[in-house]
């Protein structure tokens, strides 16, 4: 009898979020089987001396092949950007499926989910986007997908098209808590960032380096204040994608430390990039323009510090890809206003490579929190663990060879999204992924992708947040129940 295994890594050093250690690991089919010194043989074998044996990258929040609502496409399709995303060690991907004003939310998932199974190369999840909260979509449509495995909403609070007003925002918080689902929120006060662009624009301020401009510090401070107020009323997680600012950081200290169930995640480019970044001839700083945008020095070494503290449990890509051209960035003209350009970077490529160099190459965090922050967490808080997230027996093999001596200098042309940028050219990064493994396939090998479209599974996921109500919330009820209403139940 043949009781090799299909695949051993061997000789390398096996990272996960609390441990390092020589071994080997031993995969059948698509799963790890054994993780120990001397096993083997293996049908393949694969030499992992002198590198990092580290868990596929979780990149919980990324837009694929998404419409925005002023109508403009993403650069990227299911293939361009899941293939990117394994060619930076990234072997799982929580994308959106984005319902506008007006459509029916479980054709939109269909909708999505079609795009993704055609094209996908790693495993795929989403968050539903809901901007248009009517009843038959809180009482039919949203439980249903949450059932089918779809246990997360995604809600912006600005943005014209696409944000919800606070009423609008308790009953979804609402139908997550009846239905175990998590909330994520772009929370920025829609209100200062509206009036402070109309007079910006009205002055002539327009290149877009005034979109930093137009999104004062306050603005994120507010908005999750805000937020949390009503995510305590109902006692509902949420989860705060994008954090930018010192003082944004702070008001998620504040409600961690009061136990409210508040998680929240950064992204590099608000690690790594700063508003002056936006400041270039022309309209060219288009190309850094994000929402919210990037900040100050200041703000990245606060958000670190976060990072360091627990208050920041993630860090994921937002990966928005749109090209400088009028397919994209420049879809007003060749002169857009910055009210007038699609917001978003490209990084599903880069998130690992550059977060590697800055917390492990330049000493700043350990190996094992850099597994943590860009894979173990994100898989746990978005409940893809143990199969994701971990180099564990009985997890998929969904496994990086990283080599942490070799040095990279970022271009345009190195990146295989199709934004055709990438807004970190020229630096040069420490450690890059070598070998990636997906379910126990070897997708990535010395730089070539070598995976099908539509390889990539659904990964469903199951709700489960619905905890037991809080204190507060109690109280609510008992209150509540003394009249004889139910306030917090969707049933009159
Ligand atoms: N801001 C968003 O809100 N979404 C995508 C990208 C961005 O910059
Ligand atoms: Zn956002
Ligand atoms: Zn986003």
């Amino acid at each position: 009898m043949d009781n090799s295994y299909d695949i051993i890594i061997r000789g390398g050093t096996v990272v996960t979020a609390s441990d390092r250690f020589q071994a080997d690991v031993a995969i059948a089919a698509d799963t790890i089987v054994a993780v120990g010194r001397g096993l083997g043989p293996g049908r393949r074998e694969i030499d992992a001396t002198g590198k990092l044996v580290l868990p596929g990258g979780v990149d919980a929040h990324c837009h694929i092949e998404q419409l925005s609502a002023a109508g403009i496409m993403n650069a990227d399709t299911w293939e361009s950007a899941t293939g990117s995303a394994a060619l930076g060690g990234t072997t799982t991907v929580i994308s959106f499926a984005a319902q506008h004003m007006g459509l029916d939310l479980t054709q939109v998932v269909a909708d999505y989910a079609a795009l993704a199974r055609n094209g996908a190369i790693v495993d795929y999840s989403f968050h539903m986007i809901v901007s248009d909260p009517t009843e038959i979509t809180l009482r039919d449509h949203l439980p249903a997908l949450i059932r089918e495995g779809h246990a997360s909403i995604k809600v912006f609070m600005t943005y014209d098209r696409l944000r919800v007003h606070d009423e609008q925002m308790l009953d979804i918080l609402l139908t997550a808590r009846e239905n175990g689902a998590l909330v994520c929120v772009h929370a920025e006060n829609h209100g200062i960032i509206a009036w402070m662009g109309k007079r910006l624009i009205e002055r002539g301020y327009t290149a877009p380096k005034f979109h930093a401009v137009s999104h004062p510090r306050v603005s994120e401070a507010e908005a999750f204040n805000r937020l949390i107020a009503m995510a305590a009323l109902i006692d509902q997680p949420i989860m705060i994608f994008h954090v930018s600012t010192v003082e944004g950081a702070a008001v998620i200290r504040r409600a961690r430390g009061e136990g409210l169930k508040v998680f929240a995640e950064t992204c590099p480019q608000y690690l790594f990039l700063t508003a002056q970044d936006l400041d270039k001839p022309g309209v060219e700083g288009a190309k850094w323009m994000c929402s919210p945008p990037p900040r100050t020095e200041m703000d990245q070494e606060a958000l670190w510090r976060a990072l360091d503290l627990g208050d920041l449990q993630t860090i994921s890509s937002d990966h928005a890809p749109y090209a400088f051209d009028e397919s994209g960035k420049l879809s007003s003209g060749p002169n857009p206003t910055f009210k007038q350009v699609a917001n978003g970077l490209p990084g599903l490529e880069t998130r690992l490579p550059l977060l590697f160099d800055a917390m492990v190459s330049k000493g700043r965090m350990s190996l094992e929190r850099f597994v943590e922050l860009t894979a173990t967490a994100p898989a746990k808080i978005y409940n893809l663990h143990p199969k994701k997230g971990s180099i564990a027996i009985g997890a998929d093999a969904d496994i990086v060879v990283w080599n942490p001596d070799v040095s990279v200098t970022l271009t345009d042309a190195l990146m295989h999204d199709r934004t055709g940028y990438t807004p970190y050219a020229g630096r040069t990064v420490q450690g890059w992924p070598v070998i990636v493994l997906r379910r126990g396939e070897v997708i990535v090998e010395n730089g070539r992708l070598q995976a099908q479209p539509g390889s990539g599974r659904f990964l469903p996921r199951q709700g489960g947040w619905a905890a037991q109500p809080s204190e507060r919330l109690q109280a609510e009820m008992d209150a509540e129940r003394n009249f004889g209403a139910s306030l917090f139940s969707r049933a009159k």
